[in-house]
């Protein structure tokens, strides 16, 4: 609790003010869930009537690890898919409950979903149609009629459900690619709030967005914002080119980055988000060389050397092109074998998606080939961890990996590699990144690049980290610590947060000063 106070001191005292009661943030995923924690024990029939043990889980990581106290202290309101099991339970009639529970201060209101509307909205339009489709794999979409009815109507059922709680004053937040239709449909309603929307995926070019039968709706809802942000530069000429090529009555200010359509304009900005570093810096600390020694014994590590990869199990991330490269590593400089251990720890994502399926089983595959293979009686090439890690043990895995390879074949940012760097408080570990990620722009400089598809590329750079002198992996570790450090998560909503200001003042007092579309 001590902790977290002072963690929440800390950032109010680096957030830009809010008015009170007025942030608004909607995103798919809550803070907070409540789950019944004797579930198997009920299914079971070992618990019956009233006395269910009810549990929370809070804010692990991120943006919403990062959101949460702003919203404490600005008394916000945080509308999300009430997905936990006991969620409904604990939480008012009209789907509100304040939180966080030892110190109640802002409100949290729960949208209640069917399975079919998780099914198609959630599983169907958002992650098998807008997912790959901004990843620009076309062909692993799947544009099924339902998918767009139920992604339409639970984007109604959010946008009402801000719209209850929205006033002239709001500043709406929504989070993602799960919501492109509701910015219009709350503008509709309150017209005077201002909303703005930061999409954390890649924005694709014109000739693969306009393959969506919805590609007209989806600008058009977007469009709906005052203020819309993506990662980098290029994803947001990506969008203005979408809307150029779609809507001849838009009128398009490339300098000042705006568009102006219909009766307003929304800015289009590039925000680059960044990690909580000092959190990750702390938690690498917090753990020394014994919690090395130990974790490796647990999982049988006997090389000297470990090459790192931490990744949702996902087919953007590159993980079949990265076990490729590895074995082809091995396959060719047998000296590496017993020397060299690589790390996968995965997490089990969207698993009811036929693609996400095939993946885990591509990967399972990968590894027992690789491991069966060059094994010895000693040593394991590829450790395979899918548990979830508590920060700290994230953050020591992170701090004592000599190597980080991050080979996704297209991603928006890519916060992994951030918090690899962020947790190297020695500075002697480097980065392998692909340039395929938002990360890229970044970062690319000090790390070292790869091509994820060009497997003889990824196993000479490979090389190349594993024999760089201490010399040069400080000075190029010390150069992306700095980079990190300096846009971290907090300047970030700093950076989103000032820009609405500005945009939100300009547009209320159009007269005063500077031409809004100088900002
Ligand atoms: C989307 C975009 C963009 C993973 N395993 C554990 C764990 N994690 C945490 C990592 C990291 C997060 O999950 C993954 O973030 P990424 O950015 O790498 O990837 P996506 O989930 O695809 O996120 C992406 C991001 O949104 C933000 O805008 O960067 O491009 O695709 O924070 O640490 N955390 C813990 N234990 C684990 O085992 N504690």
């Amino acid at each position: 609790m001590g902790a977290d106070t002072d963690r929440a001191d800390e950032w109010h005292e680096r957030v830009p003010a809010i008015d009170d009661g007025s942030l608004i943030v909607v995103s798919n995923r809550q803070p907070y869930t409540h789950t019944y924690e004797d579930a198997e024990a009920a299914e079971n029939g070992e618990t019956e009537g009233n006395d269910r043990t009810i549990g929370i889980n809070r804010p692990a990581g991120g943006l919403t690890a990062g959101l949460d106290p702003v919203l404490q202290r600005t008394d916000g309101t945080w509308i999300a898919w009430g997905d936990g099991d006991a969620d409904e339970v604990v939480t008012d009639p009209d789907g509100t409950i304040r939180m966080p529970p030892e110190d109640p201060s802002y409100t949290l209101k729960r949208v209640w979903l069917t399975d079919q509307e998780v099914e198609e909205y959630y599983y169907g339009y958002s992650n098998r149609v807008l997912w790959p489709l901004c990843h620009g794999g076309v062909w692993q979409t799947d544009f099924a009629d339902e998918h767009w009815q139920q992604y339409r109507a639970v984007n109604r059922k959010f946008a009402e459900a801000t719209v209850e709680q929205a006033e002239a004053e709001s500043l709406v937040w929504f989070q993602d690619y799960h919501f492109a239709l509701a910015p219009r449909m709350v503008r509709a309603e309150v017209p005077e709030a201002f909303c703005m929307h930061f999409w954390h995926i890649t924005w694709p070019g014109w000739d693969t967005f306009r393959a969506c039968p919805q590609y007209r709706e989806l600008l058009d809802g977007l469009l709906g914002n005052d203020l819309l942000g993506f990662h980098t530069e290029r994803y947001c000429e990506n969008f203005i080119d979408c809307v150029e090529e779609t809507f001849e009555e838009a009128f398009v200010d490339r300098e000042g980055n705006r568009i102006h359509y219909g009766d307003h304009a929304t800015a289009i900005r590039a925000f680059p988000m960044g990690v909580d570093a000092a959190s990750v810096r702390r938690a690498s600390k917090s753990v020394g060389t014994d919690f090395w020694a130990e974790f490796k014994g647990k999982y049988g590590i006997s090389g000297d050397t470990v090459a790192l990869g931490v990744d949702r199990l996902d087919y953007t991330k590159g993980i079949t092109e990265r076990l490729a490269a590895l074995e082809e590593f091995w396959e060719s400089r047998p000296e590496w074998r017993g020397e060299l251990t690589y790390i996968q720890k995965a997490n089990e994502s969207r698993s009811l998606i036929p693609e996400y399926q095939d993946l885990q089983s591509d990967v399972t595959e990968a590894v027992s080939r690789i491991n069966d293979r060059f094994a010895t009686a000693e040593w394991q090439p590829v450790v395979y961890l899918t548990d979830f890690l508590p920060q700290e043990e994230l953050c020591g895995l992170y701090r004592f990996s000599d190597v980080m390879l991050v080979s996704a074949v297209r991603d928006g940012m890519n916060l992994v590699a951030k918090e690899y760097v962020a947790a190297q408080v020695d500075s002697d570990g480097v980065l392998v990144l692909s340039d395929q990620t938002g990360a890229y722009e970044e970062l690319g400089e000090h790390a070292l690049t790869i091509n994820p598809y060009d497997t003889e590329g990824f196993v000479s750079t490979i090389d190349t980290a594993l024999a760089m002198d201490e010399g040069e992996r400080a000075e190029r570790m010390n150069a992306l610590r700095e980079q990190v450090e300096s846009h971290d998560l907090v300047a970030w909503m700093n950076e989103v947060f000032d820009t609405a200001n500005e945009l939100e003042e300009a547009r209320n007092d159009p007269g005063d000063g500077d031409d809004a579309s100088a900002i």
